[in-house]
């Protein structure tokens, strides 16, 4: 066993470090602000190779290893959870479900465009009324000569109002038992049009875009549809074994971006005449954030370990993303303990990170689902079924 980074991880984690302290974090308030989105960030991030992750050299990504996408995904997690969202979303759950399951053509016609940041990508599992529940989905592919005709409505879709490509999950035989019905199809904007007005009053991911998805007779050629017919579903738990993985690193970077901030602080804030720093009680707060994080951070490389080897890394995924997810929380919320008052105002930015790390106990499977997993590894028994 080997705790050290190799020098091309140290590499990477430096790069991807300066890059989050210099093009990310300055603008990440008034983003959270004014709710917007920063293109120009992720148009510099696409020539440095930061979208392309592992996906090979020939497709444009980096060929990187999966420790290092998550280095990566930390790093920019902790400047921002918006840019990290849709990092997370273009590599782990499009590009890399790309590279796994698509024709040459389809990897050769999307993966370069997505590496390079000219088309960002969304993921069109969740529905108004399947979340937990993905293979109940109601969305339908009905064959229409060698066409698919696409009816339905997607929820909660990061990134969906900036797609210009999204990859979609629909019913293809609905007499099939439900979880292998399903199908899963590239859909582009601009030739198989689809409608994605923008959620609005999030809690955090502020400047992130989330939107639904709505598909009303979309003609879709069969050549657009991803992996075999009817193993939709195996594909998208395929994907959110990487997506998960990369949730998970984004929530480490939310709970480190919190010692930092609280370190910070500690500091130079004095109270009865002495840097808060200087109090056990305060301390205390640093030292159960930073062991938390320690702990979150090697459970993800411990899954990244997992999927370098090619082994399967669903149990290992479940765990690093339940728990990183559940500290980012508690290390936000100790932040502001911290912080005082001035913790709960956007004058210092552990605020953000407190409403931003909550949408990690959500989405890519909620921590009940991530329970779930972990517990049916362990028992053998479906607690769903
Ligand atoms: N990788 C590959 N295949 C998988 C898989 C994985 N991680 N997990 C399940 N499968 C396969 C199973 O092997 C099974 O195949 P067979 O029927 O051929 O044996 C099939 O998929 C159905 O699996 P299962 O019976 O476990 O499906 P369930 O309906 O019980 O669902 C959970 C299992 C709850 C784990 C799944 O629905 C889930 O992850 N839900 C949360 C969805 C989610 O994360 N949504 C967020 C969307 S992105 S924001």
């Amino acid at each position: 066993m080997d705790f050290d980074l190799t020098p091309e991880q140290e590499q990477i984690r430096k790069l991807a470090h300066d890059f989050a302290d210099q093009e990310i974090a300055p603008g990440a308030r008034e983003r959270d602000r004014s709710m917007t989105f920063p293109h120009e960030v992720l148009k510099k991030m696409g020539p440095l190779g930061l979208l392309g992750g592992p996906v090979p050299e020939q497709y444009g990504g980096m060929g990187i290893d999966y420790i290092s996408h998550a280095i990566i995904t930390e790093e920019v997690g902790r400047a921002d959870s918006s840019v990290r969202t849709t990092l997370s979303v273009q590599i782990s759950l499009v590009e890399l479900t790309i590279l796994k399951f698509g024709t040459e053509e389809q990897k050769r016609t999307y993966l370069p465009k997505l590496c390079s940041g000219e088309w960002i990508g969304c993921f069109g599992l969740t529905e108004p009324g399947y979340g937990s529940d993905a293979a109940g989905l109601a969305t339908t592919a009905v064959k229409d000569g060698n066409d698919w005709i696409v009816n339905g409505r997607k929820m909660w879709i990061s990134n969906g109002g900036m797609s210009k490509l999204a990859l979609v999950f629909a019913r293809t035989d609905p007499s099939a038992p439900k979880a292998h019905g399903i199908s899963a199809f590239l859909l582009e904007r601009d030739q198989h049009p689809y409608d994605a007005p923008t959620i609005h009053g999030k809690l955090g991911l502020r400047s992130s875009n989330t939107s639904e998805l709505v598909f009303d007779h979309v003609r879709v050629p069969d050549g657009q549809r991803l992996g075999e017919l009817g193993q939709g579903f195996k594909i998208a738990m395929t994907a959110l074994d990487g997506g998960r993985y990369s949730v998970a690193a984004g929530a480490v970077g939310i709970a480190q971006a919190c010692i930092d901030a609280s370190v910070a602080y500690a500091g130079q804030r004095k109270t009865f005449g002495k840097p808060i720093a200087s109090y056990q009680l305060v301390q205390e707060l640093i030292a159960d954030m930073i062991v938390e994080t320690e702990a979150a951070r090697l459970l993800v490389y411990k899954a990244g370990h997992e999927k370098n080897a090619g082994r399967p890394s669903t149990r290992a995924t479940s765990i690093a993303k339940l728990y990183a997810a559940e500290i980012a929380s508690r290390c936000a919320d100790r932040a502001i303990q911290v912080h005082g008052g001035y913790g709960f105002s956007d004058e210092f930015p552990v605020e953000r990170y407190y409403r931003d790390a909550r949408v990690n106990r959500l989405y890519e499977g909620t921590s009940q689902i991530q329970k779930l997993i972990i517990g049916r590894f362990a028992t053998g028994i479906d607690a769903i079924a």
